[in-house]
């Protein structure tokens, strides 16, 4: 894509947020109608340049499944990004441990990979789980020996940073463990229309930093992590995987699409949900998810605003930073 065609707006919190509102309330309106060209939605900061990848890629010529893939592996390869892919904070022992998955809204297929070593794209593992196996999801050791077959080189994905980072975990006295408590995150999680009615949904991560060896988190998991619908759109998820894996976040805001809800209704009737069954999921727990419909129509939403999700959308060759609205 030509850099002309691309104005990016970092936005303070305030114009964020205002941004946000704006985009959001536009969601929820009917008058909003199938506007023919791609959309991509991701989260966080990094979400931006896969975004804009990603739109390349489609605008190429690419399939939307090339594009959210090729769009995901731009934070994987980047080292600075330290909770996805290459330079991903490791487990416990010092493994790097990956998760990823892709679902395609039109086949109403995923293909998923979890606990992967030494492999920076598992997105693209994750692809060809879905392209050349009849199953939806590899693991470990299994999803690895598929990585090589399928011509992945094997790499050593701790940065000098990511070592140093977990040395100094290490050398903690009482750390904080996953045995009582959690850090670190933020997920690539993508969600893609081309403009006609097909959706994609695909996340990558290296889940929770200094996490138990062989903990899978939501994001593989499909219909947490990702989840797609062409007949009513797809959702993604970031955050405390342990705890969102027991909501189903992805397809439960995607069936509530279904029954008429915008993406931002979606969003937000998962997380009041998620409060009303423990009300400590208000408080501090790092839980946010966005959400497209086959309109383009998008939702973003964080459970509370000491976790506030940054986003990045992509729309008719504009690419953009906002602000989810937290419900608490
Ligand atoms: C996990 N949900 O492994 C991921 C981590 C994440 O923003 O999304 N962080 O639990």
């Amino acid at each position: 894509m030509d850099s002309s065609d691309r104005r990016t707006f970092i936005k303070s919190v305030t114009g964020a947020a205002l941004v946000a509102a704006a985009d959001l309330s536009a969601a929820g309106s009917s008058s909003v109608a199938a506007s023919g060209s791609p959309v991509f939605l991701s989260t966080w900061k990094h979400g931006q340049p896969a975004n804009e990848r990603a739109a390349e890629v489609f605008r190429n010529g690419g399939s939307l499944l090339d594009a959210v893939e090729k769009g995901i592996n731009v934070p994987e390869n980047d080292p600075n990004v330290t909770s996805v892919g290459y330079g991903g904070l490791p487990n416990a022992e010092g493994e790097v441990e990956l998760d990823a998955a892709i679902m395609d809204g039109t086949r109403h297929r995923a293909g998923a990979v979890c606990s992967l070593h030494s492999i920076k794209n598992p997105i693209s593992v994750a692809r060809l789980v879905l392209e050349k196996t009849r199953h939806t999801t590899l693991a470990g050791g299994g999803a690895f020996r598929f990585a090589l077959e399928m011509g992945f080189q094997p790499e050593q994905l701790l940065t000098p940073q990511s070592l140093e980072a977990w040395l100094k975990w290490k050398a903690t006295p009482n750390r904080p463990s996953f045995w009582l408590t959690a850090e670190n995150h933020d997920t690539i999680g993508m969600v893609a229309t081309d403009g006609r009615g097909h959706m994609v949904s695909g996340c990558s991560t290296s889940g929770l930093a200094w996490k138990l060896p062989g903990r899978v988190g939501d994001s593989p998991l499909v219909g947490c992590g990702v989840y797609a619908d062409d007949n009513a759109g797809a959702a993604s998820a970031t955050g405390d995987g342990d705890l969102m894996t027991n909501y189903c976040t992805s397809v439960s805001i995607v069936h509530s699409m279904a029954r008429g809800a915008s993406p931002q209704e979606a969003c937000e009737e998962l997380l009041r949900h998620m409060a009303q069954t423990d009300p400590r999921n208000r408080q501090g727990d790092q839980i946010c998810v966005i959400a497209m419909n086959p309109r383009g129509e998008i939702g973003a939403a964080s459970m509370n605003a000491q976790f506030k999700l940054t986003y990045a959308l992509w729309r008719d060759g504009e690419s953009r930073l906002l602000e989810a609205p937290a419900l608490y």
